[in-house]
């Protein structure tokens, strides 16, 4: 009687870990205030973006409460945050309401988000939004900031505007 051998092959389970799919989705947030920044690239702006105060005008004269519309050229607005893909989309970024702030930020950096009574960030792409000061001279300015909400490179800011709450 023959017998048989069997060759019994030894099947290393081989276990790709997708590592590169992981990592891609850490800087993405529901909320829009991802502000995890690990190696943040400056998304850059096009010649001649501009972001401006629609409303009020500069000068006027407001109720206590009242609305501040947002005004931007040459680019886009886009919620914070990346995209499915895990790229953010050029061009693009979301408003920041600088109230009574005498020096900008630096804007190499996220904008805070610990300070929401002077930067009012609008990270769900919002173009207006109602304020409620106390009476008196108030300024407004706006900054437009990418999906890490870094503002772009050259920076996209608007003139600074001073209203009187009455
Ligand atoms: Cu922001």
């Amino acid at each position: 009687m023959k017998k048989r051998t069997f060759l019994s092959l030894a099947l290393t389970p081989t276990l790709l870990f997708a590592t590169a799919a992981v990592t891609q989705a850490a800087d993405k947030d529901k909320h829009g205030h991802g502000h995890g920044h690990g190696d943040h690239k400056r998304q850059t702006s096009p010649k001649g973006a501009k972001a401006y105060i629609v409303s009020p005008k500069d000068g006027k004269t407001v109720k206590r409460k009242f609305k501040v519309v947002f005004g931007l050229n040459g680019m886009g607005i886009c919620p914070a945050g990346l995209t499915a893909q895990g790229v953010p989309i050029p061009d693009t970024g979301h408003h920041h309401l600088l109230i009574d702030v005498d020096t900008l930020p630096p804007l190499n950096k996220p904008l805070s988000d610990q300070v929401p009574e002077k930067i009012k960030h609008f990270g769900k792409g919002q173009t207006e939004t109602m304020l409620e000061l106390p009476p008196g001279k108030h300024t407004l300015q706006l900054v437009l900031a990418d999906y890490g909400h870094v503002p772009h490179n050259p920076p996209v800011v608007s003139k600074k505007i001073t209203i009187t709450v009455k």
